[in-house]
């Protein structure tokens, strides 16, 4: 079969430039698609690191202007891959172009950002999804089929935390390159948007919307020298972040990130507890699925530990034979897989801008709540 091939041009060459490239390098070698993905064009504000990235992962060509890319008639949709502060520009400008776009999460620096993204995206037609590549990771999605097939029943608790440990030295820089995370003029907000982010997309997908919130949040570190200036400025970005949440359905949650868990580098876990049974899933381990099952005989009952990598699992089947494992990339690839899928069946995959509007709605309430030292409805 002649595939359609869909161009690619790749804004920014960091960790998710890298994620998004070995995805769409991958995704036609193990995923059926009508569409072929082309490594077009890699954009980067240095000009010999955009040609180094070019080279390294088969782009065949590189800007060091992502407008060149927007511009460019050979290109037929912009992925986003570059800090925080670039996603509402480059995408507004790539819908006005008419290229499907796709985003690295969070969408936006805040909700009035991202919405003007939603309005750029929909009123240009085009295809978009953001990269909250969580749940497509194998477990993660089965605990969604499950909650479809009711076998927790009523939800009461939801309970997720991200946990890393990186920026406890006062010496780690602000701003600049692999530090912008750091910058909230650059990143919108500190483990808000970037980890609780993610935990909030799964926890929307699995669990339903959200009323409201009630937060706080600590900056430990208060100053900090910029990585390009070298100037002490203030720091603005919440370095831990803790809520809890009640859910449309009428469950409670509570949600943790922070950059200062002393031993831990990526720790995303979720718990959830309902009538009928309960699951956890942990990243660190991210094959197994902890299952308990309330309909089993007393006799037998208890945690069942379920490893993901059966062909009847999601996207397992796609990979090698049962038994063996995939890792953190592949949920990368799977994503990619859904959005060609998505493109040729005319459902779009998700989350679409509008719907990952939603958890930048939620981190907005989350930080109005820090601020407020109340409640705070989620919009939306
Ligand atoms: O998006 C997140 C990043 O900003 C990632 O999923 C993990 O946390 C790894 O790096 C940061």
């Amino acid at each position: 079969m002649t595939k359609k091939k869909l161009n690619i041009g790749l804004v920014g060459a960091g960790f998710m430039g890298r994620t998004h490239s070995n995805a769409f390098r991958q995704v036609g070698q193990f995923f059926n698609s009508e569409y072929e993905p082309v490594l077009k064009a890699i954009a980067t504000r240095n000009a010999k690191g955009a040609a180094d990235f070019a080279e390294n992962w088969g782009y065949e060509s590189s800007e060091s202007d992502w407008r060149k890319l927007i511009e460019r008639k050979d290109i037929d949709l912009i992925d986003i891959a570059s800090p925080n502060d670039t996603h509402a520009e480059i995408a507004i400008a790539a819908a006005q172009a008419g290229k499907m776009v796709m985003c690295e999460k969070p969408l936006g620096r805040n909700a009035a950002e991202a919405e003007k993204m939603v309005a750029a995206v929909e009123a240009a037609g085009v295809a978009n999804m953001v990269w909250y590549n969580y749940r497509r990771v194998p477990a993660v999605t089965l605990a969604k089929q499950m909650i479809e097939e009711g076998r927790l029943g009523r939800i009461f608790h939801y309970r997720a935390k991200f946990l890393q440990d990186w920026t406890i030295s006062a010496d780690v820089p602000q701003g600049g390159m692999g530090t912008w995370r750091l910058d909230a003029s650059v990143a919108g907000s500190g483990v808000t948007g970037d980890l609780l982010a993610h935990c909030i997309d799964t926890a929307l997908w699995l669990n339903g919307g959200i009323d409201s919130v009630t937060a706080a949040t600590e900056t430990f570190v208060k100053q900090r020298a910029h990585a390009v200036s070298g100037k002490v400025e203030e720091v603005k970005i919440d370095d831990a972040s803790a809520f809890l949440a009640r859910f449309q359905n009428g469950s409670l949650a509570t949600f943790e990130a922070t950059r200062y868990a002393r031993g831990h580098k990526a720790l995303y876990t979720l718990e959830i507890n309902g009538e009928k049974g309960s699951i956890a899933w942990d990243l660190h381990d991210l094959h197994r699925l902890s299952y308990f099952d309330y309909s089993d005989e007393g006799h037998l009952r208890g945690w069942r530990s379920i490893h993901i990598t059966d062909g009847d699992h999601p996207y397992m089947s796609q990979w090698w034979v049962p038994g063996l494992q995939i890792g953190y990339e592949h949920s990368f690839i799977h994503q990619a897989a859904d959005f060609l899928a998505g493109l040729a069946s005319g459902t779009p995959a998700a989350p679409t801008f509008r719907e990952a509007l939603r958890t930048d709605y939620v981190t907005d309430a989350v930080l109005a709540s820090a601020k407020s030292g109340r409640w705070e409805a989620v919009q939306g």
